[in-house]
């Protein structure tokens, strides 16, 4: 793991929690984009004046509630759904967590935000918290947005 990557917020409506981050925390989406295939409109948030290399706030409105999101809201309502670690390598990282005995919930990568590639622990086997692997994209997230 090089660094926390974000921390991941369920919320039920992105346009209102992103006005509550900015306007109580000063947090700013510097990214916003819909991932159709996880169900999810999502934005990463940094502080207005922070340091450039601080890990993200995401929050992750569902698109439909049959998704991982949908349902998380319904068993627990809003609250933080997943902590994302950058890695250099996300097969790499994901064939030496399944050889520890992991579950990795996809047997390949799959596409997160701007243009990352992603893969996700099972909470069963991580102590309870979704843990995501995310290899960067080539994408400079403020000019995505
Ligand atoms: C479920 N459980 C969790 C959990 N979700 N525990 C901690 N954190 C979570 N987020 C627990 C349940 O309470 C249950 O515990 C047990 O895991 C099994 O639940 P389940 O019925 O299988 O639950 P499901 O159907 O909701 O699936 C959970 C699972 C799913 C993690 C497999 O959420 C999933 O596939 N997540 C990966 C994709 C994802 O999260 N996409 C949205 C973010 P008990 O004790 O009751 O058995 S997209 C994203 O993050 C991208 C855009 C990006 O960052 O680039």
């Amino acid at each position: 793991m090089r660094r926390i990557d974000h921390v991941g917020i369920a919320v039920p409506d992105l346009d209102e929690a992103l006005a509550f981050y900015e306007k109580t925390f000063g947090l700013v989406a510097e990214h916003e984009e819909v991932n159709e295939e996880q169900g999810v409109r999502e934005a990463m948030l940094v502080p207005a004046d922070g340091d450039p290399g601080t890990a993200r706030l995401q929050l992750l409105a569902p698109l439909r509630p049959d998704s991982a999101i949908g349902k998380f809201l319904d068993r627990s309502g809003p609250g933080i759904q997943q902590m994302a670690y950058t890695v250099d390598d996300v097969d790499e990282t994901s064939a030496e967590l399944r050889a520890k005995g992991l579950r990795l919930l996809y047997d390949a990568p799959r596409r997160g935000t701007a243009g990352s590639r992603i893969n996700f622990v099972h909470p069963k086997d991580a102590g309870g918290v979704l843990v995501e692997l995310v290899e960067p994209g080539g994408l400079d997230h403020s000019s995505d947005f």
